[in-house]
């Protein structure tokens, strides 16, 4: 047809190499950087096929590596709510790239547009982003050409955060919305974000001081401008800002250093003074780690599952406070978690309220928070997360009469939280605040908030194995299927440790993740240990 000429210039400028396959996985197409331009080319034509197919409706194409070295880099689409991408499309987005040939290509994409029956007629909007990766602009030149040659009206973000692609999906999509320009609609959220947080610390007499390690990436960018809007409210002093110098990025630093290695970044040790609340954010700016050092210099870390208990205290608070609790549609707030949630903050939470565990990948908090729950908390441990309000909770909230001044004052923080958090997704910098203001209105130091309760010693290994399809999980990831027998071995060991642990294939890279905990440090890491010897 008409487009298949540009297509095939396309496909000849950008040839899959002998022997080089690709995945869609969780965290949609991650590996090299310098392998990606024949991916981004035709991510561009799935993107925007894909708004043809939701009614023309703007589709996102965020381009990053989030915590993973600097030479790696990655593609990820965001559908029209601000969501991933619909599951049922990641094995069309495999085969797209995975097409061998110009002439293979288009024969997988013209029988995926007659089984999908997509609608060639309706036109196509896209809406792209990329982090501060080197790899980056090459990869956007890619992707813009894979958009031209179907057509596809596009529209650059240029160097942004993740989760700030999400939201600009999202309220591009959304009924009313007249701006057209994303740098006033990016400024609108930080307006947005920034302003409900100075009403919630309106009270509060001295300024905050915040530290935030931005592992060298993006989020540095994000938080600069989030400074300016903050004024006097917080100051944010913001470290490993060096977005130049691309191969510092997430190198030794960065919320995946932090919960991982279990430690301060070298480069924080003469900067955090003892008793200082410090944060990290990973390479894309949706992940955060908050931690302290206390008055003997020792290193504590709040990872996402204190940011989990410390969050949902707080809405319930504010739900109770509110009055919301004995109107008649009683608002039920709960939390999700993933296995890697620490076992002591599990057995904290399930005697508060309802707790649910899915799945590794934000995608299935994200949707179990949004079924199971009318206010749902979910954050992984390693500090992806937000809170979800479901129409009815939302509708609750803004139809209530408070019946005495206490309730109205409650029902105006709660529609202040709100407003502070980024709903599509989780993003370290609204979290951020989020913490910031629970700290302050639960009367909470950081020290406090760490004793709610106390992390169980845990260790996390990967193991290169042959064949990581080859291991299957059920409950959640917390069993193994296959290979036969292994799940016996770990039960007997697990028993011998008094501890926990679980094996799952790694979404991301070619390994099997092999997590373990138990009552004493020693007994964790020869746990770990020992299920990794027979995995291995
Ligand atoms: C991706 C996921 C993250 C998950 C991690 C697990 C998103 C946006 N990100 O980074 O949620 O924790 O993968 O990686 O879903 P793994 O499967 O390699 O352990
Ligand atoms: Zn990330």
């Amino acid at each position: 047809s008409k487009f298949e000429a540009k297509l095939k210039r396309g496909l000849n400028e950008y040839p899959v190499k002998p022997g080089e396959t690709f995945q869609y996985g969780t965290a949609g197409f991650r590996t090299r950087g310098d392998k990606l331009e024949s991916v981004l080319f035709k991510v561009g034509i799935l993107a925007a096929l894909r708004s043809k197919t939701c009614n023309g409706k703007a589709i996102g194409v965020m381009i990053t590596a989030s915590h993973n070295p600097a030479e790696d880099n990655g593609v990820k689409l965001v559908d029209p709510h601000g969501e991933m991408l619909d599951t049922s499309w990641e094995s069309h987005a495999t085969d797209f790239a995975n097409a061998p040939s110009p002439d293979a290509f288009l024969a997988t994409l013209k029988s995926f547009i007659e089984t999908k029956n997509i609608p060639l007629n309706t036109p196509a909007s896209v809406v792209y982003a990329r982090d501060t990766r080197s790899s980056g602009p090459k990869l956007v030149t890619a992707l813009r050409k894979g958009l031209a040659a179907v057509d596809a009206d596009a529209t650059d973000a240029d160097v942004t955060t993740t989760p700030i692609l999400h939201y600009l999906v999202n309220t591009i999509n959304t009924p009313g919305t007249q701006e057209s320009d994303v740098k006033k609609l990016i400024e609108g959220y930080f307006v947005k974000i920034s302003s409900a947080f100075r009403k919630l610390l309106a009270e509060r007499t001295s300024s905050g001081h915040l530290l935030v390690d931005c592992a060298n990436g993006v989020g540095a960018l994000a938080a600069k401008t989030l400074n300016h809007y903050l004024g006097e409210s917080l100051n944010l002093e913001l470290e490993n800002t060096a977005t130049d110098s691309c191969e510092e990025l997430n190198k030794d630093c960065g919320a995946d250093y932090v919960k991982v290695n279990q430690k301060l970044p070298p480069s924080l040790t003469s900067v955090l003074q003892c008793g200082q609340r410090g944060c990290s954010l990973d390479g894309d700016a949706d992940r955060l780690i908050y931690y302290y050092l206390d008055e003997s210099g020792e290193f504590h870390m709040l990872d996402g599952d204190k940011i989990t208990t410390l969050v949902a205290s707080f809405i319930i608070k504010l739900v109770k406070d509110a009055g919301l609790e004995d109107i008649q549609e009683k608002i039920k707030v709960g939390v999700v978690q993933t296995a890697y949630a620490n076992g002591n903050s599990t057995k904290y939470l399930s005697e508060r309220l309802p707790v649910t565990c899915v799945s590794t990948g934000v995608k299935h908090l994200h949707h179990a928070a949004a079924e199971k729950y009318d206010i749902g908390v979910y954050f992984e441990a390693n500090g992806h997360g937000t809170v979800l309000f479901s129409p009815s909770a939302q509708r609750a909230i803004d139809s209530h009469k408070p019946s005495t001044s206490a309730h109205s004052d409650a029902l105006n923080r709660l529609k202040d939280v709100i407003d502070v958090i980024n709903q599509t997704v989780g993003d370290a910098l609204s979290d951020m605040l989020l913490v910031e203001v629970a700290l302050h209105h639960m009367s909470y130091t950081v020290e406090a908030w760490n004793r709610l309760y106390s992390d169980l010693p845990n260790r996390l290994v990967k193991v290169k194995v042959g064949d990581r399809n080859a291991f299957t999980t059920e409950d959640a990831e917390r069993r193994l299927v296959q290979p036969p027998g292994l799940q016996e071995k770990i039960d007997q060991l697990v028993r011998e440790k008094r501890g926990r642990s679980f094996v799952r294939p790694s979404g991301t890279e070619d390994v099997v993740r092999v997590y373990a905990e138990a009552p004493e440090t020693d007994q964790a890491i020869d746990l770990a240990l020992r299920v990794a010897g027979i995995v291995y």
